[in-house]
């Protein structure tokens, strides 16, 4: 295989070796230039008397894509003899306990199309360092257990960059002419080089400020490009609202006297936690109702939340080495679903959780890249974050925080801070901090295993009823299968939160809520004094990241959908019944669609008092992606035809109920209360499943479309209208929808994107040609990872007809552009692989054809580490 740096190479957890060097302070002057940038690096250097380096007498400085023009030790210019430079490493003897280092180097941001290092995003000078990109920017140590302070001084010309922005306090500004200006910061907060930022544009910037409780007044900044003021203040009010609810529910302050954050066009991810320094992607800050809807005003709340408490669990607590990253990301993203939790719906959002879990991390872990959510090697970090590091990695954190409970839980992040503020811990150091706080009360011994073992176990359920003893016992057992990473598991604690009720849906008044601590491979559990064999709701609120292997009767499920009082419970059973519903029409094609589930699911969907939210949610079948995780191997169409029936089955039979959802839920005048926004959905989500009827309405669709006041209203009826266009006579109707849409909205590049995925994601017969012509549209380009998200990635993720054709062509589509992207931005083409490694429960003949594309794509010349290490994981 061809690669960019022959063999790329693993790197263990095991051979972590502290620095041999440690850095007093840091301070860097950077020219602002397109094509030649100047980084002048001044770093003071000491001895690590506890190194456990191997060469402890060796600096090994990181650095890539430089072009380096001179090193000087105290003052003397150093001779090319006097170090070794190769393409990814400076390395030096020093031969002194301390000295400074000064290097001079030149980059050319311009061309920096990895949108990692410094890079320009539009006409925005802008920095991105996680994980590894500082190297991107100077010679230096870029690893997370080397802390320093930084001063930055920029120079550029005020009148192109009149903001020139970095991390902490700015502290000097000077001009020498009217062409050129030097501004100076200060960031007092010693920090690891990957929370190092700059930015410099022409920009419009919001101004607020908030005041800490213990009287802290900080200034907020939010920078946006110059037209867009009118979508920031929901991002200015988010964050607002972190700052105090962090203060509130964790007591933890803001540490600086300014938080700016700026949102940039062109973005890898979501958004970087840079201290004092937040750089977002536009897509995740800018929202006004016009464009915007409901769903991405909530993303928008918790990313912004997320990147602040970030503060604390991050920034002022970091990671000793990239292994650790769930130390903060996992952490942290316990920590946004919280801020989410308090401020909206409780089971909402763990239902939004719960998803991203079933469809996207149980497949991971049962694929190639399998891995704990402390991994043991990497071959490209970028490649590590992942829905298991973050996603698996937070219901890890939220299994302690159930068993340790929210006082015990907070004890134990105070003596964290305690013991750790300002230092670069390990995942250990945080699960010791909480067994210290608890002694007494629990042992995580067994519990700590959730971090070195990966695999998502699955529970089977044996229960017996002893009438004349009036006992009822619940037998657990649990296996994790191998994965890809380890071949051995061992038992997991894994807590499974159930409750017991009669057969007519009383609670088994002494057993309303238990948690059973399952430990062993299998595990029994009693119950007295039970009168009758009780029907049990099992794994309520997702208590554990595991599979369920339980066959409800569907009397069971008619009684515990009505009984349950936990809203996440009736979706969960809800969920259970549709895709038990769905397998059994796979294995009988006969199987009758049971009418008792349309029943039941009426008196939900009627019921005056229900969370109409809630209801909503209930209303939206499972993913393709989650009912094949189900699966050991299956022709997907099997499962694709199956859903589609079931849904069409319960579109026909509910569908007065659901013409009543939308005569109750009539638009008003646009609000962003909660109020409207559940009305919103619960009346999209029913518009949606009436337009698998062939009788469909589309005058309702056609008045929603041309009525509505808001984004959300806007997208409801494109996404019905795509149904309805694919089900009915009016086969037209879609493509007038979004021809007016297109007309309206073009030249505004984030609404164009939920344009663009309505497109990928649409039914037709000839997708692979449309989308062809769509990256021709001029609101298209394969150097913006938005708009290859909104185009490539919702044709591979969400559109499972089309990308799965049998004869292949949808594969040969992505490994094409995976191919283009290679060397454009491999961290964009490395996430978007991930539904081409993930063939092991497709059928033969499909994974042949995917195998044939991957070992296309390894063919590329100067293929990049991160496509390397999936591709050759996947073909092992
Ligand atoms: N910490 C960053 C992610 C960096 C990703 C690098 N490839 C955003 C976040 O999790 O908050
Ligand atoms: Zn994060």
């Amino acid at each position: 295989m061809k690669t960019e740096n022959a063999n790329p190479q693993a790197k263990y957890l095991k051979d972590y070796r502290s620095p041999a060097f440690l850095v007093k302070s840091v301070e860097l002057t950077i020219e602002l230039d397109d094509h030649k940038t100047k980084v002048i690096s001044v770093v003071d250097y000491v001895k690590n008397e506890a190194t456990t380096s191997l060469e402890p007498n060796v600096l090994v400085l990181d650095g890539e894509q430089q072009n380096l023009l001179q090193v000087s030790l105290n003052g003397q210019v150093l001779t090319p003899e006097q170090y070794q430079l190769s393409d990814t490493n400076l390395c030096l003897e020093p031969g002194l306990a301390s000295f400074q280092l000064i290097i001079e180097s030149e980059i050319d941001p311009a061309n920096n199309t990895s949108l990692e290092g410094l890079y320009k995003s539009g006409g925005v000078f802008c920095t991105q360092c996680e994980a590894e990109g500082f190297r991107k920017i100077t010679y230096y140590q870029d690893r997370p257990d080397v802390l320093a302070t930084f001063t930055t001084h920029i120079i550029g010309d005020p009148k192109q960059y009149p903001f020139m922005l970095s991390n902490g306090n700015k502290v000097n500004e000077q001009s020498w002419d009217n062409e050129t200006l030097k501004v100076t910061w200060q960031d007092p907060h010693p920090k690891p080089a990957y929370l190092f930022a700059l930015v410099a544009g022409d920009l419009d910037v919001l101004r607020d400020n908030y005041t800490t409780k213990s009287g802290r007044e900080v200034k907020l900044e939010l920078f946006v490009d110059k037209g867009n003021l009118h979508r920031a203040p929901f991002a200015m009010q988010s964050l607002q609202r972190s700052m105090l609810w962090d203060e509130e529910r964790f007591g933890l302050e803001y540490d600086l006297d300014i938080y700016m954050i700026v949102a940039v066009d062109f973005f890898n991810m979501g958004a970087m936690e840079n201290k004092g320094l937040n750089v977002f992607n536009s897509k995740c800050v800018l929202a006004d109702p016009n464009s915007a809807t409901d769903n991405d005003y909530l993303m928008i709340e918790s990313i912004v939340g997320h990147e602040y408490f970030h503060n604390w669990t991050g920034n002022r607590v970091t990671c000793r080495d990239w292994f650790q990253l769930s130390l903060k990301e996992g952490l942290t993203v316990f920590r946004d679903q919280e801020f989410s939790m308090d401020l909206g719906s409780r089971a909402v959002n763990r239902i939004q959780q719960v998803k991203v879990m079933r469809s996207h991390q149980f497949a991971e872990d049962a694929g190639p890249m399998s891995h704990p959510i402390r991994p043991e090697s990497v071959i490209e970090q970028n490649n590590f974050y992942t829905v298991t590091v973050y996603d698996k990695g937070a219901e890890v954190i939220r299994m302690m925080h159930s068993i340790l409970g929210e006082q015990g839980f907070q004890n134990g992040m105070r003596l964290y801070f305690e013991r750790h503020d300002g230092q670069a811990v390990t995942c250990d150091d945080f699960v010791a901090a909480m067994q210290d706080a608890n002694k007494e009360a629990v042992d995580l011994s067994l519990f700590k295993r959730w971090y070195s073992q990966s695999g998502t176990p699955s529970i089977s359920v044996v229960e017996k009823y002893d009438a004349q003893q009036k006992r009822f016992s619940i037998t657990l057992s649990q296996l994790t299968k191998p994965t890809a990473d380890q071949p051995n598991k061992l038992p997991l604690h894994i807590p499974v939160n159930i409750a017991l009720f009669s057969q007519q849906g009383q609670v088994v008044s002494h057993a309303e809520q238990h948690v059973l601590n399952l430990t062993q491979d299998s595990q029994t559990f009693e119950f007295e004094n039970i009168d009758e064999q009780p029907y049990v709701s099992y794994l309520r609120d997702f208590s554990a990241p595991v599979q369920l292997n339980y066959q409800y009767s569907d009397q069971a499920l008619a009684t515990l959908l009505a009984a349950e009082s936990s809203g996440f419970a009736k979706w969960e059973l809800a969920q259970t019944w549709f895709i038990q519903q769905i397998k059994a029409k796979i294995t009988d094609k006969e199987f009758a669609f049971s009418s008792l589930l349309v029943s039941s699911l009426a008196k939900v969907i009627t019921d005056q008092e229900a969370d109409l939210l809630l209801v909503a949610e209930i209303l939206k079948l499972p993913s393709v992606a989650t009912i094949l995780a189900d699966f050991e191997q299956i022709d997907i169409d099997e499962i694709i035809s199956a859903r589609d029936a079931f849904t069409q089955f319960l579109a026909a039979q509910l569908k007065s109920e659901l013409r009543g959802i939308i005569e109750r839920t009539a638009p008003k005048a646009y609000e962003f209360s909660a109020e409207q926004i559940a009305s919103r959905a619960i009346r999209n989500a029913a518009l949606m499943l009436l337009a698998y009827n062939t009788d469909c309405e589309v005058a309702q669709i056609e008045a929603q479309f041309a009525n509505a006041d808001n984004m959300t209203d806007v997208l409801g009826a494109l996404g019905a209208a795509s149904i309805a266009q694919s089900t009915i006579a009016d086969n037209t109707v879609f493509n007038r929808l979004m021809k007016e849409f297109e007309t309206k909205w073009t030249g505004d590049s984030l609404v164009m994107d939920k344009w663009l995925s309505l497109n990928a994601t649409h039914e037709s017969d000839c997708t692979l040609a449309h989308l062809a012509q769509l990256e021709k549209h001029q609101d298209f380009t394969m150097q913006n990872p938005n708009r290859v998200r909104a185009l490539i990635g919702a044709f591979a993720m969400n559109n499972p007809k089309a990308f799965h054709s049998k004869d292949g062509a949808g594969y040969q589509y992505l490994a094409n552009k995976l191919i283009e992207l290679n060397a454009i931005n491999p961290q964009v083409a490395a996430r978007l692989i991930t539904p081409l490694i993930q063939f092991k429960n497709l059928d033969d003949s499909r994974q042949v054809l995917i195998k044939g594309e991957l070992e296309r794509i390894a063919q590329t010349p100067d293929l990049s580490k991160d496509l390397y290490e999936k591709i050759t994981k996947a073909l092992a």
